[in-house]
């Protein structure tokens, strides 16, 4: 290896135990479609997207070229009192791509910029209607939703939380939906749990409708290792959420732009939400970028309004020309290369494949819907993470990169995987399972 000409002490990693991980790193220096080049030189297939969001795999060609050009064009423009061609035109092509009349965007830089502007936008639109006293929020128990003071406020990661403070006031919490005895080696939608989904009236009954502002749910659970919804689930919030006047908000930072081999989980499970958040695959990851797709009639209660700034909010880089550009050229690719339906027709080969790994030493579950996976590891007696965090060292050690999440294993490979890669992935996660004590 190399001398490095940097200083691993200067940078702060962000959700990383720094002494660990600067006692002996994992620097990656290059990427190209399914894998990267690892600082030694060793190619590493991508199972994780990166972090769940190089959807189109990396380095792709006609994205990095819009990127240039535009850098070298219109390099940024002023968000406020101007605007520029890019985030009007990306807008619609995301509006075309979400289900029904969610049509409206919002631009923010990431996922928890994209979740605290729903949030807002949720308090905002019922004031605006005159019902200003709907402020309550509801979260959900293993919600990750960024890091932004109202991601972890209606998030439920205790890590995430428990150094922050006393966060918003006003928000409420769903139980999660997992429970190993109930769910263990689903393949999809877990039959058992779409009753948690009642829990919503429950909160209802206690602070009453008219105080609740809007509920957020990640369609599936991701960061907190791949909790996939009980049947029925979903459906049951919408209901309770319609029959109440609450907004519902899903949060499609992982599940957007063909995760689930639709364009939007909200289109898979068949379930609209008031709003989508996104981020992550809406450039695949080349350019950050994150948003709000609105439905209609949430639009038009801001445009209906009094004269003025309809919605004080927004970013100096809210549709920023480099991101703009970037996703514009990511969805083109999308569309050409047909990569949400490769996505679903690996879907069921994934799964397969996947629960392959059920029955070897420390499995207690493996879960997996579209091309998103969770193996969830026994943690080892009074080190809780310490199996999973092993696993994933000897994996990236056999040329794969795989997230992990406390005791379990994530995958969500770029939409560009073929079979082999599959085979690759769950094959090496078999082998260091064997390995591992
Ligand atoms: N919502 C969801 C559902 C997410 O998964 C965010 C919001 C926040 O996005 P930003 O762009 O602010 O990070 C996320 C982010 C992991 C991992 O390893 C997942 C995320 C971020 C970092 C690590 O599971 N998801």
């Amino acid at each position: 290896m190399s001398a490095r000409d940097y200083d691993l002490e200067s940078f702060w990693m962000p959700f990383t135990a720094n002494r660990q991980f600067k006692s002996a790193p994992r620097i990656l220096v290059s990427a190209k479609d399914m894998h990267y080049t690892s600082e030694d030189g060793r190619k590493i297939l991508d199972s994780t997207a990166g972090l769940w969001c190089v959807n189109a795999g990396h380095c792709r060609e006609p994205i990095v070229r819009a990127i240039r050009e535009q850098a070298g064009s219109l390099d940024f423009a002023p968000t406020f009192q101007m605007g520029h061609p890019g985030p009007f035109r990306l807008a619609q092509s995301i509006a075309q791509l979400a289900p029904g009349d969610l049509d409206h965007v919002f631009f923010a830089n990431s996922g928890s910029e994209a979740v605290d502007s729903a949030l807002k936008i949720a308090l905002a639109y019922h004031r605006a209607r005159g019902e200003g006293q709907r402020t309550r929020l509801i979260g959900r128990e293993r919600a990750y939703h960024g890091v932004g003071f109202g991601g972890i406020s209606v998030g439920g990661m205790t890590p995430n939380r428990k150094a922050f403070g006393a966060m918003l006031p006003g928000v409420d919490h769903l139980p999660h939906t997992h429970n190993l005895e109930k769910m263990a080696n689903s393949r999809g939608q877990p039959d058992w749990g779409g009753h948690l989904a009642e829990e919503l009236e429950r909160i209802v009954a206690l602070h009453d409708a008219s105080n609740i502002a809007a509920v957020i749910v990640e369609p599936v659970q991701g960061s907190t290792g791949v909790l996939v919804p009980p049947k029925g689930y979903l459906e049951k919030l919408r209901a309770i959420c319609d029959k109440h006047g609450i907004l519902l908000v899903f949060d499609e930072v992982i599940t957007g732009f063909g995760r689930l081999g639709k364009a939007f989980a909200a289109e898979y499970f068949g379930v609209i939400p008031d709003m989508i958040t996104f981020a992550k695959g809406v450039t695949s990851a080349t350019v950050p970028m994150g948003g709000v797709i609105v439905r209609k009639y949430i639009y038009d209660a801001f445009m209906s309004g009094p004269e003025g700034i309809e919605l004080f909010h927004g970013y100096t880089y809210s549709g920023h020309p480099l991101a703009a550009a970037a996703g514009e050229a990511t969805l083109a690719l999308y569309h050409d290369e047909q990569l949400f339906a490769n996505a679903a027709s690996l879907a069921a080969y994934f799964e397969d494949a996947a629960h392959s790994i059920e029955g070897l030493p420390h499995v207690l579950d493996v879960r997996n819907i579209g091309l998103m996976a969770g193996i969830e590891l026994a943690p080892r007696p009074g080190k809780p993470g310490a199996r999973g965090y092993e696993a994933m060292v000897r994996c990236f050690e056999e040329g794969l990169l795989t997230r992990v999440t406390g005791d379990t294993l994530a995958c969500s490979p770029p939409l560009i995987v073929s079979k082999s890669h599959v085979d690759q992935m769950f094959g090496t996660i078999a082998k260091v399972l064997k390995e591992i004590a």
